[in-house]
């Protein structure tokens, strides 16, 4: 049998993901747009009394800045609209414009709506909003994830937001520009128990230091990166428009890992540990997974990132 991309996609099959994940964002996406947004607003304001979430950069603000100001010139009804409209994912110039943002922009948006609904400049979920009983148990089921598990719920509802008239994953997006790498003084290192394979060092070196030009280059010409409940990115062209879009000021933490030979002269590496959001820094640690396959040639054919289903898993180095 040889190797191909459903293949890699299989290996290291005892690693538990964190399925609540999926399922709530599934939930969640049943309910009403008030019950929506009001349940995004207890879930947000709840979060924020254990975890810190950061201003987000001007970068980031920039560009929604036209759609804020014209929001936050609108009476509340029509500010109310505009956040059910949203929340429907209505065919509106509003809904296009903000599909069009990158996530970052689409989070920076929500932050600063977020921030002027405390303030009273736009208005706010209306006092004693009663959820259904539907929301109430999709409330619930957030409260009993852990952080990493609900920022990313929270991360889901708001990029699956808006009327995209393109197919999605079309990264032709409005983003932000993309930062320089880190010089090469300043660069870290890391270090990774059980695993000393030179390409996946590198990627974690090289993703660490925002240098998305030379993690691709470590990635097989049709190698393939699957980020965390998604279809794998295939190339290397896409994976880097990827990176750009959504990996700048990651801080990633690899903690242990196994590698092992398998047919063909490929190599399969499991790595827990953990990784930082530059929103949340270091409050929020996702406990994640990369299971890479590797090339005869020690390129990565395949990496895919799972969001762990707990703590545990971080130790789960099992092969089969
Ligand atoms: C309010 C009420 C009305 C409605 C809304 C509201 C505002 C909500 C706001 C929410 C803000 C949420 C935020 C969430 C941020 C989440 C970030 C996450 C990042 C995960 C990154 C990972 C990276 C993994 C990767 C690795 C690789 O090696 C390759 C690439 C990659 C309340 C107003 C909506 C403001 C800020 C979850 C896991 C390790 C796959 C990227």
């Amino acid at each position: 049998m040889s190797i191909t991309l459903e293949s890699a996609q299989g290996i290291f099959p005892g690693t538990l993901v964190a399925d609540i994940v999926p399922t709530v964002t599934e939930s969640f996406a049943q309910l009403s747009a008030e019950d929506q947004l009001a349940l995004l607003w207890f879930a947000y304001t709840e979060m924020g009394k254990t975890i810190t979430v950061a201003a987000p950069g001007a970068a980031n603000m920039v560009l929604a800045q036209g759609l804020l100001e014209q929001i936050k010139q609108m009476p509340f009804e029509a500010q109310t609209q505009v956040m059910c409209d949203l929340a429907n994912r209505a065919d509106t110039p509003i809904c296009r414009s903000y599909a069009s943002f990158s996530v970052n922009i689409k989070l920076g948006f929500w932050y600063q709506l977020g921030e002027w609904m405390a303030q009273g400049i736009v208005a706010p979920i209306p006092e004693g909003y009663k959820l259904s009983e539907k929301a109430n148990l999709v409330l619930q089921s957030i409260r009993k994830a852990d952080p990493g598990q609900q920022i990313t719920i929270l991360r889901n509802t708001v990029v699956n937001m808006g009327f995209d008239p393109n197919a999605p994953g079309s990264y032709k997006k409005v983003t932000m520009p993309v930062a320089p790498p880190t010089a090469p003084a300043f660069r870290t290192k890391v270090t990774i128990e059980g695993v000393n394979d030179a390409a996946v060092l590198s990627y974690i070196n090289n993703m660490n230091a925002f240098d998305f030009d030379a993690a691709v280059a470590l990635f097989a010409a049709e190698g393939a990166l699957q980020p965390p409940f998604e279809r794998p990115i295939v190339g290397q062209e896409a994976i880097l428009a990827y990176m750009r879009e959504e990996c700048q000021g990651l801080k990633m933490i690899p903690e242990r890992g196994v590698s092992d030979l398998v047919e063909d002269g490929y190599t399969q590496i499991k790595v827990t540990g953990k990784v930082q959001t530059p929103w949340f820094g270091a409050s929020v640690g996702m406990n994640i997974a990369w299971r890479f396959l590797l090339d005869p040639q020690g390129k990565i054919f395949f990496v895919a990132i799972d969001l762990l289903a707990s703590p545990k898993e971080l130790l789960n180095l099992v092969r089969k």
